[in-house]
């Protein structure tokens, strides 16, 4: 009595008196308020996609429970925690996700069915959040999903894009790009927090001054924009564990740019205010490389200058000083792409919190930590000084100053030897003098790692090797993984229902390795038979979506084979498709006889091409000419089936895979980093045609030889196959496939040169000729093995049963252990 704050804590306590309750009458009370008080429409007239807003608004509160919660633990904890920046996640959607991890789903499903609502339609309704390209993207969103579940204290931090990545749509066989707003049906999963903003700085000019003996820098930007936060819920499986993916928006700024005002322009004055937010409209649709393009250099600083400010404020609420501050706070830099943040961090230590140098560099260094996701030099960024110059002129000047530093340490180990250092400096010179993002990464992490066991090898003898002469500490692999909650029980009920059965528990949904438990039932004859109607359900779901889409009708007795993900060169689409023209032209000619031992074949590519890459779009067109024509012939009828599935992502992964018998992982050897959607494909029963490069190598070792198909040329073979190109003859048949293309076989014969010429003998940069012969072999033993179903049922489950390596909780636990210096902690009640 008489403390106020008291009784107000005691008011609230009162007024919530409870948690909200998850029975099914409490759940559809939930969903029907919100059908009336949110979406505003009459609780007996809402339609499914009303139904999907209102379920996801009543699922949206009990994130936020959690959320609260789970981040009021770990405040009064005062954990280490990880931070996770990356200009993409790839997230997918997030009903099912949500509902199943917060182990709610029976509940909603129950509540929905008695309203008149089926809870798969309902899902249906969500847009996919497609803030990502591709692996790199996806690995991001899969990292979240399993730092929750593991209850460990994690935040992602990126880009509130209000255009995802482009929506792919056909038109006579070419792909045209559309802008996926997604926004635009407003968004459940995200609480926008109007109050946490910060304030991005471009342009303008650094004044040096000496105040007491040292000299200061001021920067006085030209541009301000206000950086503003998205919360969006990310809860784990069977844990209270709810972690947050910060996306940040960028708004014109309230105070800055006022003297425009006065100038009596004023609509003019706002805008060009306005043109602030173009700062996160759009994610860049090229996983290829950087073009050094401005935009993207604001809206990499734009968003690790957001996310560093708010780790340092959070920080400071706890602390005095940033003596602790490497022991508290984590930074995985999700390859190059949020690099600035080095000198950002090194700017926001010593210019505004007044830190000596070598301090702040010491905090720096152990704080940053970076993935590296591609395979050749090239391909790392490089900013040109001229534009940082402009841009960011202290981040240039604290840049200098790291390299020269650098170079003195470095020097002091190798001597004046120049060509090395030039080659070890951050800048590099030339007529244009540029900063090389990744080596200004390297010097100050801790660690730097690879995505799988060959890709980090290659970093330390190749793209990296004068930096692993001098610091090979630093240095370590970290094999991708994938959540097997999204992407095996999620999508693949009857076979997640099937392994929890044969395995006596579900506990693999948390623990992958105990699908090893399985290998015992590999030849039993009841699971094969269970195994195979699984798989003959999942394949009719496909084959009905594939006949909607394309009008294709496509027999589920036939193989699924499946190449899907994005197009590119290296990843030999191309090669499919030869193989396919190949495959066509022998059944054309084969007697009624050799035809009745024809292994039926959908073969199903899908995937998109950066809008600028000529190349990729051509071999779109391609599939789809090909397609058309063979799926047209009479003689080759049901034996073989093309389908391009346009605007591949995240939710049609969750169908196709379940659904497909081979999948192709065949980029030439050692030119995948890793590849992840191999090992959703094994995870799944699926059967890999695949070459020796990424992760297929460990895949293969985890399954045993005999249940992959494996082919092509071998990693440490390819440069000298390249070398040799001009000398080499490729087989008969694929001079006469390549002849056929370009004599106009498959019509827009002047559209295909460009294509066809890429492989040609002296241009043949991916060693298509060079792989032919043997991928054909391969491609005869899949159908040898595909006929025989005791035996090919065999190697689909022991796919499954070796898959446990491949769970992003491996790959998370190692990340904890072995860089980020965090461990699991949860609440105990
Ligand atoms: O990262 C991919 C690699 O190509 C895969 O081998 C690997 O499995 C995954 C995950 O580690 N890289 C990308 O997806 N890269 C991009 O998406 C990207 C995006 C923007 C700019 C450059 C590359």
């Amino acid at each position: 009595v008489g403390n106020p704050e008291l009784q107000r804590r005691r008011r609230l306590m009162w007024l919530m008196d409870q948690y909200l309750k998850n029975d099914v009458l409490s759940i559809q009370k939930s969903i029907v308020d919100h059908v009336e008080y949110t979406i505003a429409r009459s609780r007996f007239k809402f339609d499914d996609f009303e139904a999907y807003k209102a379920t996801a608004n009543s699922v949206r509160d009990r994130l936020i429970e959690s959320w609260n919660d789970n981040q009021q633990f770990h405040r009064d904890m005062d954990s280490k925690r990880v931070y996770y920046l990356s200009m993409e996640f790839l997230m997918g959607r997030s009903l099912l996700n949500s509902i199943f991890n917060l182990g709610i789903k029976e509940q909603y499903a129950q509540a929905l069915s008695e309203l008149g609502y089926n809870l798969e339609v309902v899902v249906e309704q969500e847009r996919d959040a497609a803030l990502g390209n591709g692996g790199l993207g996806r690995l991001a969103a899969c990292f979240l999903d399993s730092l929750a579940t593991m209850n460990y204290s994690a935040w992602g931090y990126g880009i509130r894009y209000q255009y995802g990545l482009f929506r792919q749509t056909l038109q006579d066989g070419f792909q045209h790009e559309q802008p996926d707003y997604w926004l635009n049906v407003g968004n459940p999963w995200e609480i926008e927090r109007v109050h946490v903003t910060y304030p991005i700085s471009f342009y303008g000019k650094v004044e040096e001054k000496w105040v007491e003996g040292t000299k200061t820098f001021t920067w006085t930007p030209d541009e301000m924009v206000e950086a503003v936060a998205y919360d969006n819920p990310i809860p784990g499986y069977n844990t209270g564990n709810t972690i947050n993916l910060r996306l940040w928006a960028a708004k014109p700024s309230g105070e800055f740019d006022l003297q425009s005002f006065n100038t009596g322009d004023y609509v003019n004055a706002i805008l060009s205010k306005q043109r602030a937010e173009t700062i996160s409209n759009v994610l860049y649709p090229d996983d290829r490389t950087y073009q050094g393009k401005e935009l993207r250099l604001k809206q990499q600083y734009f968003f690790v200058s957001a996310s560093l400010q708010d780790i340092m404020r959070r920080f400071k609420d706890h602390h005095s000083t940033f003596d602790n501050f490497a022991d508290k706070v984590a930074v995985q830099l999700n390859d190059t792409h949020p690099t600035i943040g080095v000198p950002e961090l090194m700017r926001l230590l010593v210019d505004v919190e007044g830190l000596q140098w070598a301090k702040a560099w010491d905090i720096t260094t152990k704080v940053f930590s970076i993935t590296i996701h591609s395979v050749v030099a090239e391909t790392l960024e490089k900013w040109s000084v001229e534009l940082l110059q402009t841009l960011l002129p202290r981040h240039l000047q604290i840049i200098f100053k790291i390299n020269a530093m650098f170079l003195e340490e470095v020097k002091n180990k190798i001597g004046n030897d120049y060509d090395h250092l030039a080659r070890l400096s951050i800048i590099e010179e030339g007529e244009k003098k540029s900063v090389k993002m990744g080596s200004l990464a390297l010097v100050a992490s801790h660690t730097v790692n690879g995505v799988s066991k060959l890709h980090s090898e290659l970093l330390k003898e190749r793209v990296f090797k004068d930096f692993y002469d001098i610091f090979p500490h630093k240095f370590q692999n970290k094999t991708n993984g994938v959540t097997q909650r999204r992407w095996l029980a999620f999508c693949n009920p009857g076979l997640r229902d099937m392994l929890t059965k044969w395995l006596g528990t579900e506990a693999w949904i948390t623990n992958l390795d105990l699908l090893t438990g399985l290998r015992q039932y590999a030849s039993d004859p009841i699971l094969q038979k269970e195994w195979n109607l699984v798989r003959r359900h999942n394949k009719a779901r496909l084959a009905t979506y594939i006949e909607a889409i394309s009008g294709v009708k496509v027999s589920i007795d036939a193989m699924f084979d499946v190449q899907v993900k994005r197009i590119h060169q290296y990843k030999r689409q191309l090669l499919n498709v030869l193989s396919i023209i190949h495959r066509a032209d022998c059944i054309k000619n084969m007697s009624p006889a050799e035809k009745t031992k024809v292994v039926p074949r959908v073969c199903i590519i899908g995937g998109k091409a950066a809008p600028g890459y000529e190349i990729a779009k051509k071999i779109i067109k391609l599939v789809t000419t090909v397609g058309e024509k063979i799926n047209n012939d009479k003689d080759i009828g049901n034996l073989l089936k093309v389908v391009f599935v346009p605007d591949y992502n995240v939710s049609l992964a969750e169908l196709i895979i379940p659904a497909s018998d081979l999948s192709q992982h065949i980029s030439t050897a050692g030119n995948e980093a890793s590849g992840t959607s191999n090992m959703k494909f094994t995870m799944n029963g699926c059967l890999l045609l695949a070459t020796l490069s990424g992760s297929n190598i460990e895949i293969q070792k985890e399954i045993g030889d005999e249940n992959i198909f494996v082919f092509g040329a071998k990693p440490e073979e390819v440069d000298r196959l390249r070398a040799e190109r001009r000398q080499f003859q490729p087989p008969q048949e694929f001079h006469r496939i390549i002849g056929m293309i370009r004599n106009g076989k498959f019509g827009d014969t002047e559209y295909f040169q460009e294509l066809c010429q890429t492989v040609d003998g002296g241009n043949d940069f991916y060693l298509l000729g060079n792989d032919f012969s043997s991928y054909l072999e391969a491609q005869a033993a899949v159908d040898e093995a595909y006929v025989d179903r005791e035996r090919w049922t065999r190697m689909s489950i022991m796919s499954t049963a070796g898959s446990g390596n491949f769970s992003i909780d491996r790959t998370t636990c190692e990340y904890a252990e072995n860089i980020w210096g965090i461990k699991p902690c949860q609440p105990t009640s």
